[in-house]
């Protein structure tokens, strides 16, 4: 499966993500070509949406201590929803359909999520820190939600701005 990164500000990121039904070959293939695009392009999270497809999926890889990514610690979550959620905790957030921004966002520090294999089976995670982080960044993109949503009146400015600004330079450089 051929996929692409949409990026912002591309209405489709915007998109409620449905829910999963049939776990099939359709949606194996999805997460398979999915995960190399998520390594090659340095992400750790990735949801269907933010390659133009709107169903309940994710895939995260969380870097170990040393920043390596190792394909065991895939994670695919196919429906998930948060059951609870307590503390709080901030971390400079990146989105790779956000390129070349980053910024301090607020989530909690401490989440349990269900969610279904790519088999269909029912699993519970507890997570906490970076995967906490990653899991909320990633299920807010299910809900047509970005992290950038979540800045300040004049943070947000600031970012369009710059935003606006970067894609004319790489507009101007592709001439
Ligand atoms: C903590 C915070 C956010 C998440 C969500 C997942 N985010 C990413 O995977 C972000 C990846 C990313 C990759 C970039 O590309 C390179 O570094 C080559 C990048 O930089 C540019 O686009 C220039 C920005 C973000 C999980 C956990
Ligand atoms: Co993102």
């Amino acid at each position: 499966m051929n996929l692409n990164i949409v990026t912002y500000p591309n209405k489709i990121l915007r998109k409620k993500s449905k829910i999963i039904e049939k776990f099939d070959n359709e949606l194996h293939q999805l997460l398979d070509s999915m995960y190399p695009l998520m390594i090659d392009t340095n992400g750790i999270g990735l949801a269907a949406i933010q390659v133009a497809i709107a169903k309940r999926v994710l895939i995260l890889n969380i870097p170990d201590e040393e920043d390596e990514q190792y394909d065991d610690n895939l994670i695919e979550m196919i429906n998930p929803i948060i059951t609870s959620k307590k503390g709080q905790i901030t971390y400079q957030e990146g989105c790779l359909s956000v390129p070349a921004f980053y910024e301090d966002i607020d989530r909690y520090e401490f989440i349990s999520v269900n969610f279904q294999d790519r088999d269909g089976s029912t699993k519970r995670l507890e997570a906490n820190g970076l995967l906490a982080i990653a899991i909320q960044h990633e299920i807010d993109h299910l809900e047509g939600i970005l992290f950038i949503d979540k800045l300040s009146y004049s943070r947000r400015k600031k970012f369009e701005k710059e935003y606006k600004k970067m894609l004319k330079e790489k507009k101007s450089l592709k001439k």
